[in-house]
């Protein structure tokens, strides 16, 4: 396998960093997660301009331009012959010395891309639907770290999927510091209530997702009335569908929430119609290649 490092494709086991490098002491710097189906990159171009956004936010400047960074993408993609893989962005701050000041660092921002297979969770959790539960850990909150910068610094997400982890579960339900519904560790998440959808809004400290957005653009779509709404635990309870959206995850039915049953138990009529009209989407919305 070949990776993408700062310009040049190496072989796996020759792609080193440094040490001093900021992103491994300090998780300074920012990612991707992205996938290809049948040798189309899903919405690249919303990929890549979430990853320019979150290194302006964080005062970073990626040193190639967003076209060469699709460039890179898609080459790394066809040097390892995947048509169908996932890919993963990484942009530190590079290496500077020991020490917070990012200055030090003097532009040396490390860029790699990996490429691989993947597979989030089980298959037959998309069959038979997935137990959640909430946990402990809250979401950062915006003012200290805001969760729309997509940073090396995952150790929120991380504490919160150990504890899921720990009590027996796939993955954790995170509120937000006030209570309310924010997401999961790495899936954005979604109710069906007398056949409308809701998530919660963007300024509840969530990322702006991509799955999120395509799941907005299906429901529009299909004409099912879809809300961005505050949500406490009790809606979740009550709803009649629940569901999971991410790049990795894809559409993952939820029939369980902290031991309440969602709907009869079983993935919900209109998830599973979600679910196969986001397939077909896979299939049209990007950046195709040839290998
Ligand atoms: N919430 C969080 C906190 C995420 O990190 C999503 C939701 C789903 O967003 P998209 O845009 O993919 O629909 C994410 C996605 C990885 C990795 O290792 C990436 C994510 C989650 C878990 C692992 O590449 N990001």
């Amino acid at each position: 396998m070949k990776v993408f490092l700062n310009g040049s494709l190496v072989d796996k086991n020759q792609a080193k960093i440094s040490v001093f490098d900021h992103g491994f002491l300090y998780g300074d710097g920012v990612f991707e997660g992205i996938r290809a189906y049948g040798s189309l990159v899903f919405k690249l171009k919303e990929h890549i301009d979430r990853l320019y956004e979150s290194a302006q936010s964080i005062s970073m400047k990626i040193p190639i331009s967003k076209k060469d960074m699709a460039k890179a993408i898609v080459k790394t993609l066809k040097i390892n012959k995947l048509k169908d893989g996932y890919i993963r962005v990484i942009v530190s701050r590079g290496e500077g010395d020991l020490g917070l000041d990012p200055r030090k660092c003097k532009g040396n921002e490390t860029i790699v891309v990996i490429t691989d297979k993947i597979s989030l969770y089980p298959k037959e959790l998309y069959d038979k639907g997935m137990d959640i539960i909430t946990v402990p850990t809250v979401r950062n909150i915006p003012e200290a770290l805001n969760p729309q910068i997509k940073s090396l610094n995952y150790l929120n997400n991380i504490l919160a999927k150990i504890e899921a982890v720990n009590s027996g579960y796939q993955e954790a339900l995170m509120l937000d510091h006030l209570g309310y519904v924010a997401e999961c560790t790495g899936d954005n998440i979604f109710i069906v209530k007398n056949g409308e959808i809701y998530t919660p809004p963007q300024c509840m400290g969530i990322l702006r997702c991509i799955t999120r957005d395509a799941v907005l653009d299906i429901s529009k779509k299909l004409k099912i009335s879809a809300h961005e709404h505050v949500l406490t635990r009790h809606e979740l309870f009550i709803s009649q569908e629940c569901f999971l959206t991410g790049t990795a995850a894809e559409i993952v039915p939820v029939i369980k929430v902290d031991g309440r049953i969602v709907g009869d138990g079983n993935p919900g009529k209109l998830t599973k119609i979600i679910m196969k009209e986001f397939k077909k989407l896979t299939k049209v919305d990007g950046v195709k290649y040839t290998l």
